[in-house]
């Protein structure tokens, strides 16, 4: 049901190359829910280490081809989970698609990404600003979904010194970020106390890349 108020359906330009597509991940939400539920039996969401020694506050896993981590050595990605020593899970079917889908309507057709970073984020987790770079080539675009309890995003220039906007991601939300943007400086500030029916007090992310 559309009341007046909501904007799922909605497409917003963030900035050249960014598109927030509102909603965009709603008729499938629960079937995104369940399919975390089975990565995260396979490969467990952990708590990384930054090479700076810092624990992250948000819980990490991935599915792909390739799936990005960090430990007291790098940033980068591997194709096997160094918890298990087990290839990452497959790219499930439906991540695949609603990432092609959404960057198509964003305007980069053709996008077939091999690594999707599941974010876990609790309350008072954050993700501090930080470029996108360890991929092998920026000439694709980066798709994330978020779900669950709601967070303030902000996001600025390819330098550090430039301006920041800050924009609520809810359930839902799928934004596409491509050229010009690619390298925007971005972050999470810290969760919010909150709850949603289908995610309880936790809110999840789904960055979509192709890495190799
Ligand atoms: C802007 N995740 O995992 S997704 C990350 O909500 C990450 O968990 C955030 O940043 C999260 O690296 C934000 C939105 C996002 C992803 C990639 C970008 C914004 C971006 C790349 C370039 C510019
Ligand atoms: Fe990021």
């Amino acid at each position: 049901m559309q009341s007046l108020f909501d904007t799922d359906g909605e497409i917003e330009a963030l900035a050249p190359g960014a598109v927030l597509l509102r909603g965009r991940a709603l008729g499938v939400d629960a079937e995104l829910l369940a399919t975390i539920e089975a990565v995260a039996q396979a490969a467990p969401f952990r708590r990384m280490v930054t090479p700076g020694g810092f624990e992250m506050s948000v819980a990490m896993t991935n599915c792909g081809a390739a799936g990005w981590i960090t430990d007291r050595k790098s940033y980068r990605y591997t194709a096997a989970d160094p918890g298990s020593g087990k290839p990452w899970p497959a790219m499930p079917a439906v991540f695949l698609s609603l990432a092609r889908d959404a960057a198509t309507a964003a305007g980069f057709e053709g996008f077939v990404p091999d690594a999707c970073l599941i974010n876990r984020y609790e309350t008072g987790a954050r993700l501090s600003p930080h470029q996108d770079r360890d991929e092998a080539s920026y000439d694709h675009p980066i798709v994330s979904v978020s779900l669950g309890v709601p967070a303030t995003f902000q996001f600025g220039g390819p330098r550090r010194s430039d301006p920041m906007k800050k924009a609520a991601l809810r359930h839902g939300d799928v934004v596409v970020w491509g050229g010009p943007s690619r390298l925007a400086h971005h972050g999470v500030l810290a969760l919010k106390s909150g709850e949603h029916p289908l995610t309880g007090r936790c809110r999840f992310n789904l960055t979509l890349r192709k890495a190799f």
